[in-house]
């Protein structure tokens, strides 16, 4: 075996990740990792079945690899845990090898040696060894933490899933630096903060396993999600066994709406208008759940006319029209709160929140509705209908004893309705529609998965920092309730700190599992702040951030190393896992955690960093110990014998070990034990902490002339409700001129911006749909502009201009064009294969979300034409 894998090495070449090698290359690279068939005289080669985790995409699947000969020859579910999460692997995960036995692999740390960074700048790469490169960076890491350590930023995307954060935050937590930003505001930041903010905790899923009705606003989980591979079996369950109708709203015909009983196609952006007008025909007809509202939410507590929850004489609890008295008061035992209607408090006129809402939404009407998403008001007022029928409001159902309440009718979203510029009151307006016919958490309804009531201080005021601390300008009065850190702003703040009011201008990145310019709209503003840092990359490949980096350094895959893996609950289960090394064909040394390691210990903060591991990871049994060294695997059982509290051996021969909940703490641990009655119901219809900071956004803006404060754009985006405005962003506003909405997806065959793109069962074996992206664009706007399938056409935005192929389709709105994430990468890093298509974010707009941060994704406005 030794020898074949000297010879697999060989076929690549140190430096074949910038050298170019063809597909040519890879059929050999795999001749040579064949078991030699002429070999007949040696013993057969070991088969080993490993039980780990796919770690490609965040739904962490569990697999089952056969690995002969330290080859992993093939890849496939793990049948134990299709209890507990996936029932199938997607061709990626089952693919997953040749991310690993890819000759264009980094294989060791490599140092720039040409200072100008852009795209056509050859790097010079030099390689190194391991030593020179953990001497460099100690002893820059040292002058730079001895100076401030603000000025190093720690930047991961899918790293956090690889070692997961804890780690990462112990790092940075060791060094010093408040720095620490992950990837979230790239990616459905908005969808958790409005989570957030309404019930003070995040992560939701629909309790399909007794939905009769699922109403999905673009969460794609045919071709993307978090929780795929369990929503695609579940959902295909539930529709045999329990009669699941299945309405997918949205722009495009994507795989899960190409599945559903209906397909809504929604006019991009404009959910929110349809959204409200369903409410609307909800409050008109009275088919709401009025218990549920006043007993679970802040729907009876009073406003006044500036919006501000009349508050109690402590100045802290809300009032709210008591009928049995006829008088405000807080919401105690005794008082029955009115769910509606005006009244008069200290000679001031008040109105109920839920009375706030339906009175905005007066002339929300399906018509409307019509004319604004371009959905027929008939459609919309069916659709409203047909949830709160199948909602059975007031109806209970007994599960193990158990009385509970019973709402099988679910309003289901991802990036869908919040990777936007009003991304918070996108989601906000899909809860609100949940609220309304008692959903919430309750048995086929929308399941709060992330607990309730976790974080408290969600409900506060937020504290708006000014000046920022930190690079991203999270929790900031820039973005206040960046709950997420913003995984794109520090790459604008390093460009002028002073705009920002940063005290300090960052120096170095380390940029770990994440290829942050190429996922971000207006990709070459956020190259621009490459070059104003020194960066290291730890990757797997050399990906364009790699290209701008300043130290290369390369990582260990998920098939190669140990991992305590994150994994994916789902409403009746949950799990740990861990991931474990199956081969090593480039004997690679180091990995994330040990790179970690190696430099906290040169610089003499190895106790620190093992107190803070243990800090970060919450580790009470079993932890790290000071005065010695960990290696990976050591690191994963200290985590898996403190949360599992079991043997090592069962986490190396299963992978796993599941729970399952019981209706008890399903149904009744969350928003019923949190919410319920007298002085708990403050679930937010009305999140009136957002009128509360905008006044301090205000504040701080006018007292300090912050330029970067557009107070307008604030005070439209922190409305306590959602409204109209928030279907109306910059480009829908203001680039007139330009007449088709751009939307942009996940693809099945590829997985965000870089570890899938050599992968040539994906990119070449798979055939033309998967090697390259294209611009989807409805038959008929087409043929007014003369445009076929396969023709090179040009999408010109605000931003700039992009080549791409058309393809002609029925399944989009005419007014709408989709070009997928995945493609057109550039870095000459890549096999030549990866790099077709169109890499949409060079041309999006940025108008991130000024709640959350997070980007807007599916706003920009483009003209398309031959090219
Ligand atoms: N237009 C458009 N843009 C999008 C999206 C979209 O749908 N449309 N999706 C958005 C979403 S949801 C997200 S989450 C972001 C993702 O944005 P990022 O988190 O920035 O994700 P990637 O850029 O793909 O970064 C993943 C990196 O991890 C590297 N990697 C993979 N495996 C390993 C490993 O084992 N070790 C190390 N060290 N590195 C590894 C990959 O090579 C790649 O460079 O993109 C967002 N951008
Ligand atoms: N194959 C694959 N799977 C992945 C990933 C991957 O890179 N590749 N990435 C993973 C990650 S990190 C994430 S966050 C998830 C994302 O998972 P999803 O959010 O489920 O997927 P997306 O394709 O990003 O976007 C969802 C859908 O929103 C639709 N959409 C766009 N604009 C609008 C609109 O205005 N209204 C409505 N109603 N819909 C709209 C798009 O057409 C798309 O189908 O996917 C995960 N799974
Ligand atoms: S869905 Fe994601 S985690 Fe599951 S097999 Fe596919 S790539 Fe791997
Ligand atoms: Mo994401």
């Amino acid at each position: 075996m030794e020898l074949q894998r000297r010879g697999f090495i060989q076929g690549m070449g140190a430096l074949g990740a910038a050298s170019g090698l063809s597909f040519d290359a890879v059929a050999q690279a795999a001749k040579a990792a064949t078991p030699a068939a002429k070999a007949s005289a040696r013993p057969p080669l070991e088969t080993r079945h490993i039980k780990s985790g796919c770690a490609i995409c965040p739904n962490f699947c569990g697999i089952d690899a056969t690995v002969v000969g330290g080859v992993v020859r093939t890849i496939y579910p793990d049948t134990a845990r299709a209890e507990f999460y996936n029932h199938g692997i997607c061709p990626k995960g089952a693919s997953g090898m040749y991310n690993t036995y890819d000759p264009y692999r980094l294989k060791k740390p490599m140092k720039r040696t040409n200072p100008k960074k852009g795209p056509n700048e050859d790097p010079g790469w030099v390689e190194i060894s391991w030593e020179e490169a953990f001497n460099s960076l100690t002893v820059r890491l040292a002058k730079i933490r001895a100076d401030n350590p603000s000025k190093l930023v720690w930047q991961h995307g899918q790293g956090k899933y690889l070692i997961q954060e804890q780690f990462c935050e112990a790092f940075t937590k060791a060094y010093g630096t408040p720095n620490m930003v992950h990837r979230t505001t790239a990616c459905e930041a908005a969808r958790h903060v409005a989570d957030e903010l309404t019930w003070a905790s995040a992560n939701i899923l629909p309790d399909l396993k007794y939905s009769k009705l699922l109403l999905n606003f673009g969460a794609n989980y045919h071709e993307g999600e978090q929780a795929s591979r369990w929503l695609d079996w579940q959902t295909a369950m539930s529709r045999e066994q329990n009669d699941l109708k299945i309405v997918v709203v949205e722009p495009r015909l994507s795989g899960v709406a190409g599945k559903a009983d209906e397909w809504v196609p929604v006019r991009p952006g404009k959910d929110v208008v349809m959204l409200l007008a369903m409410a609307k025909v909800l409050i008109d007809a009275n088919t709401i759940d009025e218990p549920f509202l006043v007993e679970f939410t802040n729907s009876p507590q009073l406003v006044d006319a500036a919006g501000i929850i009349v508050k109690d004489k402590d100045g802290k609890t809300p009032l709210v029209w008591d009928t049995a008295t006829n008088s405000a008061k807080p919401y105690v035992t005794g008082v029955t709160p009115a769910l509606k209607g005006g009244y008069t408090v200290d000679g001031k006129p008040v109105r109920t929140a839920f009375t706030v809402l339906s009175d905005s939404l007066k002339d929300i009407t399906p018509e409307y509705a019509e004319e604004v998403a371009g959905v027929p008001a008939a459609t919309t007022v069916r659709l409203a209908q047909l949830f709160a029928k199948e909602a059975r409001i007031g109806e209970t159902i007994e599960i193990e004893g158990q009385k509970l309440r019973y709402r099988p009718a679910v309003l289901y979203s991802f990036r869908g309705l919040s990777a936007k510029e009003y991304g918070v009151q996108g989601w906000r307006t899909g809860l609100i529609l949940n609220m309304l016919v008692g959903s919430i958490d309750a048995v086929g309804g929308l399941m709060l998965v992330g607990g309730a009531y976790a974080r408290p201080q969600y409900f506060d005021v937020s504290k708006c920092e000014f000046p920022p601390t930190r690079a991203d300008l999270a929790q900031s009065v820039f973005y206040p309730y960046s709950n997420h850190h913003i995984a794109q702003t520090t790459c604008l703040t390093v460009q002028d700190p002073a705009a920002w009011s940063l005290p300090y201008t960052p120096e170095m990145q380390i940029f770990y599992g994440t290829n942050r310019p190429v996922s971000i709209p207006n990709s070459w503003q956020q190259f621009e702040g490459l070059t104003k840092t020194y960066n290291v990359v730890i990757d797997i490949l050399m990906t364009e951030s790699a290209w701008y980096a300043d130290m290369v350094l390369p990582d260990k895959t998920y098939l190669e190393s140990w991992h305590f893996a994150p994994t994916r609950g789902t409403p009746d289960t949950g799990h740990s896992a861990i991931r474990q090394p199956m081969t090593n064909p480039f004997n690679l040394e180091y990995d994330a955690f040990t790179i970690m390691w190696e430099l906290m210990k040169r610089q003499g903060l190895r106790d620190k960093f093992a107190q803070e591991c243990n800090k970060s990871w919450g580790l009470k049994d079993v932890t790290f110990k000071p005065g010695r060294d960990y290696t990976q695997r050591e690191g994963v059982e200290i985590l898996w014998a403190d949360k599992t509290k079991k043997d090592f051996s069962v986490a190396i021969e299963q992978g796993f070990v599941g729970s399952r909940k019981t209706a008890k703490s399903k149904y009744l641990s969350g928003a019923e034990d949190k919410f319920k009655g007298p002085g708990k119901a403050k679930i937010k219809l009305y999140a009136d902490q957002l009128i509360d900071t905008y006044y301090k956004v205000e504040g701080i803006a006018k007292k300090n002339n912050l330029a970067k404060i557009d107070l307008p754009l604030y005070k439209i985006a922190y409305s306590p409700l959602p409204n109209k405005d928030h279907a109306f962003p910059t480009p829908h506003r203001e680039a007139k001129d330009y007449p088709f909405y751009v939307i942009t997806h996940k693809r099945m065959y590829r997985n965000q911006s870089g570890n899938t793109v050599n992968n040539v069962i994906l990119n070449q074996a798979l055939g033309a749909d998967a090697a390259t992206n294209y611009v989807q664009m409805n038959v008929t706007a087409a043929a007014a502009a003369g445009i076929k399938s396969g023709d090179t056409v040009t999408i010109e935005t605000r931003v700039g201009k992009i080549k791409g192929t058309a393809q002609v389709v029925q399944g989009i709105r005419p007014d709408t064009i989709a070009v997928s994430y995945h493609y057109g990468q550039w870095s000459p890093g890549y096999s030549p294969a990866g790099r077709k298509g169109t890499a949409i974010n060079q041309v999006l707009e940025y108008h991130p979300d000024l709640i959350s941060g997070h980007n807007s994704f599916n706003d920009t406005k483009a003209k398309v034409y031959k090219a």
